[in-house]
């Protein structure tokens, strides 16, 4: 089935960190608005060095991005190119003229990983492969060689803050209480926190969803089927930068960051002022000074990076970056 996309709006505001806010509906599920707080990091090649082959103007300065036009690809939905009906790598590389005859800068590729799909790749079951119903890592190279021979660059889109329920670590986390990365996602015995999903009612209503395997809950901000990784872990928070350093290594630009504000959470028992936290924990602002750190070691390899911003977060609960 092709999904359908929508995106109501993209603003792309601040400074250093520049922070996307969307009202995005996606997938074979209902339209569902969900609202999301979500962070592009960006990185150039261009500005730096001065190699690239991007023209002349379009990529001057570490804040180029501000004039650039993104151009946001749902790969399932765009072009086939095998006849299989559905959308691939190929389909989208064969098209790069058109897209660069747009004017278009930054290619934003919506989630193309493993998946079972229940929220469109955004439920994701391997961070360092591709959906096979895509391509291959191969054809993803190639998509990236073919993009910036063109001045194009490409961005993945990066869900931090939930794995699938089919991902292997998931997998291993509910299949005992003694298991190495039982801690890796958020068991407890009675829910710890409320945390209601503001944007919508379309994910369920309830957060905590109980697993007979083992008698204990799992907290999920989403559906059930996308349990939230526990950033307190500090092991967890390597590991998912590790898995943006293998992009980077790659060629990858940089990401658009979905959901990043829910990152931490925190019960009222143990949060300042005994309210519960849901969003934008200091320690999800601490988090994105490391990420911003691993995109700034690739500035050695001939990149460069909008300033660095800082996080302020307003008496309304509102994010900026200063
Ligand atoms: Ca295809
Ligand atoms: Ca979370």
């Amino acid at each position: 089935m092709i999904p359908k996309r929508s995106v109501r709006y993209v603003k792309l505001a601040a400074r250093g960190v520049a922070e996307n806010v969307g009202l995005m509906g996606r997938g074979k599920r209902p339209m569902t608005d969900r609202r999301l707080l979500a962070v592009l990091l960006l990185v150039l090649t261009a500005a730096c060095g001065g190699s690239s082959s991007a023209p002349a103007n379009r990529f001057s300065g570490p804040e180029w991005y501000r004039d650039v036009v993104f151009y946001q690809v749902w790969v399932r939905s765009y072009a086939d190119s095998n006849g299989d009906g559905i959308g691939d790598l190929r389909g989208l590389r064969d098209r790069l003229d058109y897209i660069a005859a747009l004017g278009v800068g930054g290619l934003w590729l919506s989630p193309m990983y493993p998946t079972p799909y229940v929220d469109s790749g955004y439920d994701v079951a391997d961070y360092t492969d591709i959906n096979p119903d895509y391509g291959t890592l191969a054809d993803y190279d190639a998509l990236v060689a073919a993009a910036h021979a063109r001045g194009i660059r490409v961005f993945n889109d990066l869900v931090l803050n939930h794995t699938s329920s089919e991902h292997p670590w998931f997998v291993e986390s509910r299949a005992s209480r003694n298991n190495p990365r039982r801690d890796w996602y958020v068991w407890a015995d009675e829910p710890l926190y409320a945390c209601p999903n503001a944007a919508s009612q379309a994910f369920g209503a309830e957060r905590w969803t109980f697993d007979p395997a083992t008698g204990q809950r799992y907290y999920h901000q989403f559906y059930p089927q996308q349990p939230d990784l526990n950033y307190w872990n500090p092991v967890v928070r390597d590991t998912m930068l590790e898995q943006v350093r293998f992009w980077l290594d790659r060629g990858t630009d940089g990401f658009r960051v979905d959901a990043i504000g829910a990152l931490f959470e925190e019960p009222a028992s143990t949060a300042p002022g005994g309210k519960e936290i849901c969003a934008d924990h200091p320690m999800t602002h601490a988090y994105l000074k490391r990420l911003r750190s691993v995109l700034d070691g690739y500035a050695e390899r001939g990149r460069c990076w909008p300033r660095r911003g800082t996080p302020v977060t307003s008496a309304t609960g509102r994010t900026s970056f200063t």
